[in-house]
Order: C-alpha cells, then structure tokens, then sequence
C-alpha cells in the first residue's frame, strides 16, 4: 500500500474539499456556522479521522496527522474569510467629525407679506393710527354704495368680484371697514385696514385673486393736502429710507376728490431702470387722495366740517418692490426655500 492510496488520507482531502465548497456556498452567518459545526465540530467526520489515527499503520500516522491538521487549518480560514464577507456592513466612524455643530433646521418665519403689513401698521400706528378689522363677506351697500361707487360706473367694473346671493360679495377692498368705522364713530378718526380683498382677476405675475390690502383713513377738522402729503412722505421715509423719493400722479377715484397715485423710485435699480419699475425708474405703490365729501355725507359726516384723506395700498406689491421678486404667484406659492429666505 503506497501512502498516496491511504484511505484515510483521500478522506481528508474529500473532506477539505466539501468543506471549502460548503463555506463558499453559505449564504449568511447562520448556513456558515452549520457548516462549521458541520466539518470541525467535535463530533464531525474530521475529528473521526484524528481518533482513528491509531488504526493506521505506523508509519502513515505522523501524514495523516498532519494533513488533518492542515485540512483544519484551511478550513478555519476560510471560515473566517467568509464570515467577514457575510457580517453586517458597519458604517466606518473615523470619517466623521463629531465636533461639528449639528445642522440647523429652519423654525418657520414670517410670510414676507406679513412683515410688511405688520411694518406698514407700525409705522401708521406712530402717527396716531389705529388698527380696524371688518368682515370679508360685506354688502353691496358698504362695499360699493357707501363709498360713492355706482355699480353702473367704469370703477365698480374694475372691482367685479364674487357675488354669494343677491346683495352680498365678498369685498374688494377693505375701504368698506372705514364706512363702517365713521358710522360707528365721531371723528376724529385715524385708522389702517389691513386685510383680505376679492377681485375677478386671474392670478398672474401682477395680480392675485384674493390679495392683501392695507387702506387707511384720518379725518378730523382742519385736515388738508398738506397734513395728507406729509403723513405719505413720513411713511415712504420710514419704509423705504432716506434715499427714495416720492412723487404724487394725478389719479381718479370715486371716493377721494383729487386723487393721487404715489410712485417711488425703484429700490432694485435706485432709478436707472430695470425689469421691477418696467425700466421707467418708478413704481407705484398706492392710491390715495382727499375723501370725497359726498362719502362723508353717506355715513352722516357733516362735509362742511370734517375732511381727510384716505390711501390703500397692496403688501404683496410692496413686499415686490422691496426684494424685487418679479412674480406674484410666488408668494402665494408656500414654497419653503423660497419664503425661507426672508425669514
Ligand atoms: C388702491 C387705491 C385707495 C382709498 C383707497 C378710501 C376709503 C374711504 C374713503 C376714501 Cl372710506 N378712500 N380708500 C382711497 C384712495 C385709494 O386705494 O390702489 N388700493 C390698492
């Protein structure tokens, strides 16, 4: 019998062979931990061999010996290889600085129209200015009617809106809040509007639907166009700064007699042109002028004594000219990284 026949030799090596083919074969740790068992545990098919060492003829004993052994030792190692392909992927730490701040998350902020209403009051409310709120469903009557508005003149056109039943819209300015306030108080009255307004536009890079308006109304004895001029210039100054100018436009409207738009220069070019002022230097932010005495005379306000001046304005348009965002639509929008950034 030559050594290279030996029974129990050929039995390792087949034995070696299963095994490596059986690790190679486990799909996760719990097929390689049974083929570990399977071919080095304490009752498997090598530790057999190693026992039956003794019956093999002396001088084959020592290779037997030693090839159990080896077929052992590559088995372990194989084992090992497989188990380190078969762990779990931990994510590697060392990359990781953990003295860096955490990352902030945004808290919410303040809607950009908002701001500039709460500004817009703020700085009215230094002047004397209280604030007046009122419904947004409002009748034909406060919302037209009261106002010196017929509802067969060019101006109730331009505010058509949204009838709910016979008589009742939903408003289109919140100038029907100041009819409403002078029916329920004597003058002296000084007071802003901030609130919703309804009109029948499409909503497109200029126009809104439903938009915030902020009007205002001061009525007292002695009131002229120099008091109006001057409570305009003081808001411009204050909301602008110093270093915008102002300008008064002839207009029309049905409840102020004479009646001003007010223009500034365009805070995004400083004057020299661009898309924000439409490349003319200028744009408008409100309506304004003397109310018209026959307004007075339809909330009982004796029009021989009291006189005043009212203005409305619209935030989102400001709040356009403030950061010249050219689109409307987008501050209806609520996309977070765009109002994040005025936050
Ligand atoms: C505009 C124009 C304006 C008024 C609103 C008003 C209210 C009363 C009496 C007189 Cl009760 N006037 N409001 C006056 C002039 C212009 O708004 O373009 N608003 C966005």
């Amino acid at each position: 019998m030559t050594l290279s026949s030996s029974p129990l030799l050929e039995r390792i090596k087949e034995l070696e062979r299963e095994g490596l083919a059986a690790i190679k074969e486990a799909v996760d740790l719990d097929a390689l931990e049974q083929s570990r068992v399977r071919f080095l545990g304490r009752r498997g098919p090598l530790a057999s061999v190693m026992g039956s060492i003794s019956s093999a003829p002396p001088p084959e004993r020592p290779l037997v010996g030693k090839a159990a052994n080896a077929a052992k030792k590559a088995l372990a190692e194989a084992m090992e290889a497989r188990k380190a392909e078969l762990a779990p992927k931990r994510r590697r730490l060392a990359s990781v600085d953990g003295t860096l701040p955490g990352r902030k998350l945004w808290a919410g902020g303040i809607h950009p129209i908002t701001q500039v209403m709460d500004e817009i009051c703020g700085i009215f409310s230094e002047l004397g200015f209280t604030r007046a709120r009122g419904p947004e469903v409002e009748s034909v009557h406060y919302n037209f009617t009261a106002l010196n508005i017929p509802l067969d003149h060019p101006a109730a056109d331009m505010m058509d809106t949204f009838y709910l039943e016979d008589g009742v819209v939903l408003r289109t300015h919140t100038s029907p809040v100041q009819a409403r306030v002078m029916e329920a108080h004597k003058p002296p009255i000084r007071v802003v509007v901030p609130g919703l307004a309804y009109r029948r536009d499409s909503f497109d890079p200029g126009h809104a639907p439903c938009f915030e308006q902020i009007e205002g109304l001061a009525v007292d004895e002695g009131v002229d166009f120099v008091e109006f001029r001057a409570a305009i210039h003081h808001f411009v100054n204050a909301f602008f700064g110093p270093s915008v100018e102002c300008r008064f436009r002839p207009s029309f409207y049905p409840f102020t007699e004479p009646s001003a738009e007010v223009d500034v220069t365009c805070t995004v070019c400083a004057g020299s042109g661009c898309p924000t002022c439409k490349r003319t230097g200028w744009v408008t932010i409100m309506g304004s002028g003397m109310v018209d005495p026959a307004v007075f005379e339809q909330v009982g306000y004796d029009p021989e004594r009291w006189t005043g001046y009212a203005f409305g304005m619209g935030p989102a348009r400001i709040a356009m000219v403030r950061h010249g965002i050219p689109d409307m639509r987008l501050l209806y929008e609520a996309d977070v990284e765009f109002l994040g950034q005025f936050a």
